[in-house]
């Protein structure tokens, strides 16, 4: 009798099992859209991720999560939760979707690759897997290209009509865009979706052990320097673009009324006097001693334990195998000062404004 109820749970949780695992893999009949993160690297990446998100949704359409492109394709849930996404939109891991349904919904002769083009241009100037990392995107998800063809369109709502009449699920089940939907710098009014990306557990599990290990769990002001020759080179001539939208600017020139205040060079590449100013501000203010640097080149460890030395900070900077865990200890200080240019900087700052914890820029007025 025991043993008859014991297999019958079983069984029951087994068959609830087997059956959640179908609804996943159900298939979509307003179709699917995807697209590669070809510009950049994380920073830019998820600005466009969140801008191709919201597009999914907009145009109704499952979105097949696609992987981060780093020297190769890393799957999105390495980093983060794939399940988070899903309380905003439908969403298929793209090897789930290679896997599972692509053989039925998406087979070969279907396989169009969709590039904007300007009305002139012929269809054969699209090339879906000309250059990296366009190819190597595509090859390592075993996707070949029957067809292409060139729109037009743009990615807001007032256009999601002709898109949907334009290419009918039927006939495309899967709009495969050469890059994000998506601006870059990031519209604002995506930002807030930062909040379905949680990270996974795995780097979570990481970053906890950082915290136990160099801070013993306590308090820490994280700062971002954005300080490799790339970045100065980047910086070098910024004033006289008198831009409010170079880069990642916007997520603190928005803040800013004054539509004269462009990019300077304070902003995009801070003195090292203007990093230990504001730093010592900061501890001063917050009575925080433990800093956590993340950074691409020079963390400064020498000049902030020098200048800060009546303050007796301890310094700490990783140099972690895998950016996000940086962009995480980041995500996760007690204070975070980064850089306003930067899209490194810019996960951050939205990851800690959807949790309400503070953020300050180098060389702005906060
Ligand atoms: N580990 C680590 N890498 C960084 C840091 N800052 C920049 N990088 C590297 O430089 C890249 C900068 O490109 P991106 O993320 O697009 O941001 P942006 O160029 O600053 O807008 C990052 O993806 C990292 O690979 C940092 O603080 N820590
Ligand atoms: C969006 O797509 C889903 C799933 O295909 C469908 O159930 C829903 O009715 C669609 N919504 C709109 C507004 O078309
Ligand atoms: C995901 O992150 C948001 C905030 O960033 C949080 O409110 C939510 O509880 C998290 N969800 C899960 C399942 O961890
Ligand atoms: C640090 O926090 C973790 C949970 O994140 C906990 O398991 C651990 O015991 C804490 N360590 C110390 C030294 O307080």
């Amino acid at each position: 009798m025991k043993i008859l109820v014991y297999v019958s749970i079983l069984f029951c949780v087994f068959s609830v099992k087997i059956q959640a695992e179908k609804l996943n893999y159900e298939i979509d009949p307003n179709g699917y859209i995807t697209f590669c993160l070809c510009m950049g690297r994380l920073g830019n990446q998820v600005e466009h991720f969140l801008g191709g998100l919201a597009f999914a949704k907009l145009i109704n359409r499952t979105l097949i999560v696609p992987p981060w492109r780093t020297y190769k394709n890393i799957p999105y849930s390495e980093w983060f939760q794939i399940d988070t996404l899903r309380s905003y939109h439908r969403v298929i891991d793209a090897q789930d979707f290679m896997r599972e349904l692509a053989p039925t919904v998406w087979p070969p002769e279907l396989r169009i690759g969709f590039c904007w083009l300007r009305p002139e241009q012929p269809k054969s100037d699209c090339k879906m897997k000309e250059g990296n990392p366009f190819g190597p995107f595509w090859n390592e998800l075993n996707v070949e290209f029957a067809d292409t063809v060139g729109y037009h369109l743009n990615y807001d709502e007032y256009s999601i009509n002709q898109w949907k009449q334009t290419f009918p699920p039927d006939r495309y089940p899967v709009i495969a865009l050469k890059g994000a939907p998506a601006s870059f710098p990031m519209d604002a009014k995506h930002r807030y979706l930062q909040k379905y990306m949680n990270w996974s557990d795995v780097i979570i599990d990481e970053v906890r052990h950082h915290q136990q290990n160099l801070f013993n769990n306590q308090s820490y002001i994280g700062i971002h320097l954005r300080n490799d020759v790339d970045w100065q080179k980047a910086c070098d001539n910024v004033e006289s673009y008198r831009s409010r939208s170079y880069m990642a600017a916007p997520q603190c020139l928005d803040l800013s009324p004054s539509p004269t205040d462009y990019v300077t060079k304070k902003l995009c590449y801070p003195s090292d006097g203007e990093i230990l100013r504001l730093l010592k501000n900061v501890i001063l203010r917050t009575r925080i001693h433990h800093i956590y640097v993340a950074t691409d080149r020079r963390p400064m460890i020498r000049e902030i334990e020098e200048h800060l030395s009546a303050q007796r900070v301890h310094v700490k900077h990783l140099d972690p195998h895998l950016p996000i865990i940086d962009v995480v200890m980041l995500a996760h200080a007690n204070y975070f000062i980064g850089n306003c240019v930067s899209s490194f900087t810019s996960i951050v700052k939205r990851a800690r404004d959807v949790q309400n914890l503070p953020s300050a820029f180098w060389g702005f007025n906060n």
